[in-house]
């Protein structure tokens, strides 16, 4: 048994060789260090013709926060667990890990520095055809092979006992469903938006439908989420989309990791509106933007109804019309979700560079302003939406 210690580059270098088999034994190898997410420490570890791998090792604390909010290492045990199921069913979009290391909390992902970050991207007024249907089809097919259509109901529940995972959960309960609907000092937005935050503190209603997704958040474990799609989650480029990252994975609500995704598109949408001037580049992002969630929507839908189709192995869930009862479920989770979405990162701890990053102030607070509405328009509506188009049609009056 290794004891835990928080690597160095050095460090990792040493790790990396000590364990081999990654480069050539003569190979000239270089490291450092460059995360930059709120939780972990990122190498790279590249050779002199360029082949490179990723370490990454769990702090047994928030980076972003410090040593005050300690934080299980045991998230690294999670993250390279969900990786790998996730991988075993959707290769094509999911990092590949290479080497775990529970007791330093590390582990080894191939290098994906050939694509890039989709926040970054987005936030550049970058576009990408296949996002939509990609990151669909794994949320489809991730959520389906690991659901009550496709397992033995015993093996879905050693899996929840597996993929239990509190103290990262206990995070997004508080960030997501807490804190920003209450007075509290990890919440963080400008003086000027305290009384639309004083409003929203005190909107009972608002408040009741928010518990409603908290509740199925603790309770509702359809599937083994991915339990952080945000943009950052996510490389892409022109053919390849890729998630990584999901150490807040759990078995909880499908319509969780679909609403994220979808809360960050509507977040970098609204955000465009102070990043680009010129009108016709800012249509341009923004009908792309929509264009995409419509996609995903479809893309997803049609996914899961033709998986559960073909390969549902519980005889009563085969039952004509609950495939399709899930899904409408799915969808008003998502909705709501991606409200929460919208608001925790407005007003809670953790915020998105798309809004933050916008430089002029008033723009930003238009930003923020146009995230806290949205977010609870949808939160409050999510229960009226039937279908995907009433979704659309919702998203669209909010956004007119
Ligand atoms: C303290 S962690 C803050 C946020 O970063 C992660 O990526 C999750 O989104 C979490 O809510
Ligand atoms: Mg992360």
């Amino acid at each position: 048994m290794t004891e835990y210690i928080a690597f160095d580059s050095e460090k990792a270098l040493d790790y990396v060789k000590e364990i081999g088999g990654f480069f050539a034994n003569d190979a000239v190898l270089t490291c450092y260090e460059f995360g930059d997410g709120n939780l972990n420490l990122v190498f790279r570890v590249a050779d002199e013709k360029g082949h490179s791998i990723i370490l990454k090792q769990a702090l047994p604390y928030a980076r972003c926060v410090g040593e005050s909010w300690p934080l299980t290492l045991d998230r690294a045990r999670i993250e390279a667990g969900v990786l790998q199921k996730h991988g075993a069913v959707c290769s094509d979009h999911t990092v590949k890990v290479l080497h775990q290391n529970r007791e330093l909390a590390v582990t080894i992902l191939e290098d994906l520095g050939y694509l890039r970050i989709l926040r970054s991207e987005l936030n550049d007024a970058k576009t990408f055809p296949l996002l939509g249907k990609d990151v669909a089809t794994y949320l489809a097919t991730t959520a389906f092979y690991f659901s009550d259509f496709y397992l033995e109901p015993a093996q879905k529940k050693a899996l929840i006992v597996e993929f239990t995972n509190p103290e990262l959960c206990a995070i997004t309960e508080d960030l997501f469903f807490d804190d920003p609907y209450r007075v509290c000092e990890r919440n963080s937005y400008p003086e000027e938006l305290h009384a639309e935050v004083s409003k929203l503190q005190s909107n009972n209603a608002l408040k009741l439908a928010v518990a409603k997704l908290k509740a199925r958040f603790f309770s509702s474990p359809q599937t083994l989420l991915h339990g952080d799609v945000h943009t950052g989650s996510i490389f892409v480029d022109e053919k390849t989309t890729k998630l990584i990252d999901p150490e807040f994975g759990f078995f909880g609500p499908v319509g969780f990791d679909l609403g994220s995704f979808i809360g960050n598109l509507l977040l970098n949408y609204v955000a465009q509106n102070g990043r680009i001037n010129q009108i016709p580049k800012r249509r341009d992002i923004h009908t792309y933007l929509l264009a995409t969630i419509q996609t995903t929507l479809a893309t997803f839908e049609s996914s899961f109804l033709n998986l559960a189709k073909q390969h549902t192995q519980d005889q009563s869930l085969q039952s004509k019309g609950y495939a399709e009862h899930f899904v409408q479920g799915v969808l008003r989770d998502a909705i709501g979700y991606c409200g929460t979405e919208l608001v925790r990162r407005t007003i809670g701890l953790a915020h998105v560079a798309d809004i933050d990053g916008i430089e002029e102030q008033n723009k930003r607070l238009n930003a923020q302003t146009q995230a806290l509405f949205l977010g609870q328009h949808l939160i409050l509506n999510a229960h009226s939406v039937d279908t995907k188009e009433d979704f659309y049609q919702l998203l669209l009056s909010a956004l007119l």
